[in-house]
Formats: C-alpha cells, sequence, structure tokens
C-alpha cells in the first residue's frame, strides 16, 4: 500500500499525461473470451499500451511480440460479430480505454493461415474488412466513437467466408503528432478458428508491412488535423476488401478445429494458461504433495500471464491456499472442491455500435461455382450466386448481419464539449500493477510432520512492474467534413447463451 501512495504522488505530480492503449479482450457474438485469451499482445506490462511508430516493423503486423502465437485460438461461427477491446490499463477495464487526445482512423484486418499459431503474422495475406476515419457531419473521428462505445470495435464477418484459421487485427491509427511521422499505431491480434462452409475468399491482399499497407511519409501517417483539412484524410492501407468464391481444388479451408483448443480438465482459465485439478489424496503424503502441484500451477499461472492481469490465478492460489489449510488441519482427503470450475463465468456485452464497411464486400459470384466444401457440409450458408439481371445487389450485401438484429441508424454522440478544449484528464488513473492484485500470498504451511512441503519460494512469484504513463503530449484541434456510414447494432442473446459456441468448455 505504501508504494502505491507513492507512485500515486508522483503521478499526480505531472500536469498531463497521456495514456496509450491496448487491444486486451476479444469478444464474439459479444460473449467475452477471457481476458488476454487467444490474444498476441505486447507482453512487458510497463509498455504494453505502448504504440508502434516503425512502419517498417514486423511489430506492425500483431504488435510487439506479435509474431509468436499464444497457446488458445478462439472458435467463432459464420458471420459472428468480433468485438475488440482497448484498454490503457489491460487489467482494468473500469478504467478509461483510451485518452481523449488521441484522434485518428480505426481498421479491422483478417489474414488465413494454416496455423493461428505457429503462423509469424508479418508477411502478404492481409485484407481489410472494415476501416473508418473522420466524420465532418458531428466532426469527430473513429477514435472518438471508439472512447464513446468503452473502447469496443466490432466488425461482422463477411456471410460465408471460407473456414478455419485466421488472425483478426484491429487497429488505431492516433494522428495527433502525425505532422512529424509521429503516427502512433495500437494493434494486436485474435487468433480464431471459423467454423463455416463458406467459400468466400479476398479477391486480393497486402503485405503488413509493406507499402501497399503502409509507408513512412506517406499522407495517411504525417497528417496535420489542425489545420481544417480533416475531410481529405485517407485511412491507410488497401480498400475494403472484396470476395470470390474459392475454386474447388485451390480451397484451402480447413473444416475442425484441432490446434489452440482448452484442454478437457481444464477448471480454471486465465488468458492462455490452464489449470488442472491435482491429484486425489487420502492421507497426509498426499495432501502436501498435491498442494505443491498446486502452487506450481498457480506459479506458472502467474509467469505466463499477459498485461491483462492474474484475476484467474488468484482465484487459484485461495484455491491452493484452502487445501494447505485442509492439511493443516488434517483433514487428508482432499482435495477440498474437487473438480470445481474456478473460471469466472463468461461476460456478455451489449457491443454497441457496428461500424460498417463502406466502398468493399462486394461478392463477386461469377467466378467458378462453389465447389461442394468437404464433410457435405449444408450449402445454405454459402452466399448464393444472384442472378444479375436487375441492378448490381448493394456492395454491403456480404457483411449485412441479420436483419433481425439491426436496429434503425441512431446518431453518434459527438461530445461536443471536449472538442473545444482537448481533454487531458489530469486524475491519472491507478496504476494497475500495485496493490493486491499481484500480491502473492505466501503459503508456508507448517506441517507438524517431517514432509517435506511447500516453502516460502512461492511467495516471490512474480510482481510485475506498474504500467507506465508516457510523456505530455499537447494537441489541439480544428475541424472539417466528410461522410461515412454507422449503423448502432445489438446482439441479441440467444435465451439460454452462447454456451453452444464453446461445446469443448460447457463448464465455463
Ligand atoms: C512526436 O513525433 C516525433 C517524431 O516522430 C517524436 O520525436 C516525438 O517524440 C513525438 N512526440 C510525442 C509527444 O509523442
Ligand atoms: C472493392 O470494390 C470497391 C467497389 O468496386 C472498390 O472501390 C475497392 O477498391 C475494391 N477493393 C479492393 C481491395 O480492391
Ligand atoms: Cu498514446
Amino acid at each position: 500500500m505504501r508504494t502505491q501512495a507513492i507512485v500515486l504522488a508522483v503521478l499526480a505530480a505531472a500536469p498531463s499525461t497521456l495514456a496509450h492503449t491496448i487491444w486486451s479482450v476479444l469478444y464474439v457474438d459479444g460473449v467475452s473470451q477471457g481476458d488476454g485469451a487467444g490474444l498476441r499482445m505486447r507482453q512487458d506490462p510497463k509498455l504494453a499500451s505502448y504504440p508502434l511508430v516503425d512502419y517498417n516493423s514486423d511489430d506492425m503486423a500483431c504488435n510487439v511480440d506479435g509474431t509468436k502465437g499464444v497457446a488458445f485460438v478462439n472458435p467463432v461461427k459464420d458471420g459472428s460479430t468480433l468485438t475488440f477491446e482497448m484498454r490503457s490499463w489491460p487489467d482494468d477495464p473500469s478504467k478509461e480505454s483510451l485518452d481523449r487526445g488521441h484522434y485518428g482512423p480505426c481498421a479491422v484486418y483478417l489474414k488465413k493461415v494454416s496455423s493461428a499459431i505457429d503462423d509469424k503474422a508479418a508477411g502478404d495475406g492481409w485484407f481489410k474488412l472494415m476501416d473508418d476515419g473522420y466524420h465532418a457531419d458531428t466532426d469527430t473521428w473513429c477514435t472518438d466513437r471508439l472512447i464513446d462505445n468503452k473502447g469496443r470495435l466490432s466488425v461482422a464477418l463477411p456471410k460465408g467466408l471460407e473456414g478455419g484459421y485466421y488472425l483478426a487485427r484491429p487497429e488505431v491509427v492516433a494522428l495527433h503528432n502525425a505532422t512529424n511521422g509521429g503516427a502512433q499505431f495500437y494493434t494486436g491480434c485474435a487468433q480464431i478458428f471459423l467454423e463455416s462452409s463458406g467459400t468466400l475468399v479476398p479477391e486480393s491482399t497486402v503485405a503488413i508491412p509493406g507499402p501497399e499497407y503502409v509507408t513512412p511519409g506517406q499522407a495517411s501517417v504525417q497528417f496535420n488535423i489542425y489545420v481544417g483539412k480533416n475531410a481529405e484524410y485517407q485511412v491507410p492501407g488497401p480498400a475494403i476488401a472484396n470476395f470470390t468464391h474459392a475454386a474447388g481444388t485451390a480451397s484451402s479451408a480447413q473444416t475442425v478445429q484441432k490446434e489452440g483448443l482448452v484442454p478437457a480438465g481444464c477448471i480454471a482459465q486465465n488468458a492462455n494458461w490452464c489449470g488442472k485439478e491435482v491429484t486425489a489424496y487420502t492421507d497426509e503424503q498426499g495432501c502436501w504433495a498435491s498442494g505443491e502441484d498446486c502452487w506450481t500451477q498457480g506459479k506458472k499461472c502467474w509467469a505466463e500471464a499477459p498485461p491483462t492481469g492474474g484475476k484467474v490465478c488468484e482465484l487459484w492460489n485461495a484455491k491452493c491456499e484452502a487445501m494447505n489449510d485442509a492439511c493443516r488441519a488434517k483433514n487428508f482427503n482432499g482435495p477440498p472442491n474437487k473438480g470445481k470450475v474456478i473460471t469466472p463465468k463468461r461476460e456478455t456485452i451489449d457491443i454497441g455500435l457496428i461500424i460498417k464497411p463502406v466502398g468493399g464486400g462486394n461478392v463477386d459470384d461469377s467466378a467458378p461455382t462453389p465447389a461442394p466444401a468437404p464433410q457435405a457440409p449444408k450449402s445454405s450458408s454459402v452466399a448464393a450466386p444472384k442472378v444479375s439481371s436487375s441492378p448490381p445487389a448493394a456492395p454491403l450485401s456480404a457483411y449485412e448481419p441479420k436483419s433481425s438484429l439491426v436496429e434503425t441508424p441512431s446518431a453518434t454522440a459527438p461530445a461536443a464539449s471536449f472538442k473545444e478544449t482537448p481533454t487531458f484528464s489530469s486524475s491519472v488513473p491507478l496504476l494497475s500493477f500495485v496493490g493486491g492484485v499481484y500480491d502473492i500470498p505466501s503459503p508456508t504451511p507448517t506441517p507438524a510432520s517431517t514432509i517435506a512441503v511447500p516453502t516460502s519460494e512461492y511467495a516471490t512469484a512474480p510482481k510485475p512492474t506498474p504500467v507506465a504513463v508516457d510523456t505530455v503530449e499537447v494537441v489541439t484541434n480544428y475541424k472539417v467534413e466528410v461522410v461515412t456510414e454507422v449503423a448502432y447494432v445489438t446482439v441479441a442473446v440467444p435465451a439460454g447463451g452462447y454456451k453452444h459456441h464453446r461445446g469443448h468448455r460447457r463448464h465455463f
């Protein structure tokens, strides 16, 4: 507690600070996949929220540490809505998602891969599903809309997209310091497996990093947002992708998820760590031995915890403590609460704003007839070719969410108050890794017998350092004009929840 008080005093002395942000959790149709689960994120908690400013780096694909996969891959259904949530404090969603001083566009990309875990991310194969820049009518940027939407960026997957592994990559570009080439990229990647019998593939892809994506010095990353020309702003990267049907043997569809599944018997999941129940015991020796196994697993949980923290590791440690307490009380039949699932129930959210892609999403149905997918899936999930006697179909068809879910567009509230005087929260949010979160209770059991017991080594589990807040950034701003389409969509949660989406995790 003393540490926390001192750090806060120091921060309070800083006149104004601009906290950065990091993509911290994926929701699938509004259901949380767990903080950090299946997500490639920068691992150092001190630097995790920092932006990328070297546009030629492989880090541009999935962030620093993003060339390496994590253990889990999130299953996703055909046409699912993916929602990425950014947080300034990755382990504390109650704090701000992104400081209001950031202004700029956002986008979501996908890359089809043969392994969501092994793929290095950087390189060719990326296509853009949506982007959103500046809206003149409301004088707002995508960042404004995201902050108003709790830091959540959503995209509906084009219905009928070819099944298999993908990396899904949200992106925000902050332009408040872009005139010097200081545009800040915030990205990361979700490892997903798309369960789909569709055959749609993008007509073209680009490399990230690469010149078709972004080059240093180009207008989209060296733009002055303070001179009244925002209507001219072009979001970096390629246009929104259009799709065609993969021809028979060219198909790279994968039909069954084989990697990144949460293992059976997982009673605790923290991001990409899984805890398994300890061996049952009936005597004192067994009691302490299983207790030791518990602490060993817990230590791994903390060691592997990404910047989103170790909330489930804490719960796990409590389990170990209770087991040791029982040993001390000479209750040698255990473990207590054997097999009880510790992972908290998955949070379901109203995903709020979905920004529809503009100018892409066309499906070329003149391409070869869709080859029947292996495993003889029902072809109903494949977009039926349209007869083009009438005018061409609206380009957004591939993205159209189920119409029953669409509500009438509502104006995005352009919180005018902060536009005149750019806000810099002088009340600096609390640091995330101070306080009790990483204070791991010391087991220090002292059994009467001579049996070896866990020692205080477990008390020295990692104490992550506080997330740093970066240097002062000062910005002012102006206005101009442009038009983009926005719809407010609420995804209805089916009665009974989404359990069936995750059959292999039915306990969660
Ligand atoms: C603004 O960008 C310049 C050039 O990249 C960089 O040197 C400077 O540190 C940046 N300033 C802030 C406050 O981010
Ligand atoms: C998709 O089609 C639209 C409309 O024809 C076009 O403007 C856009 O450039 C296309 N996207 C790509 C990536 O080629
Ligand atoms: Cu920042």
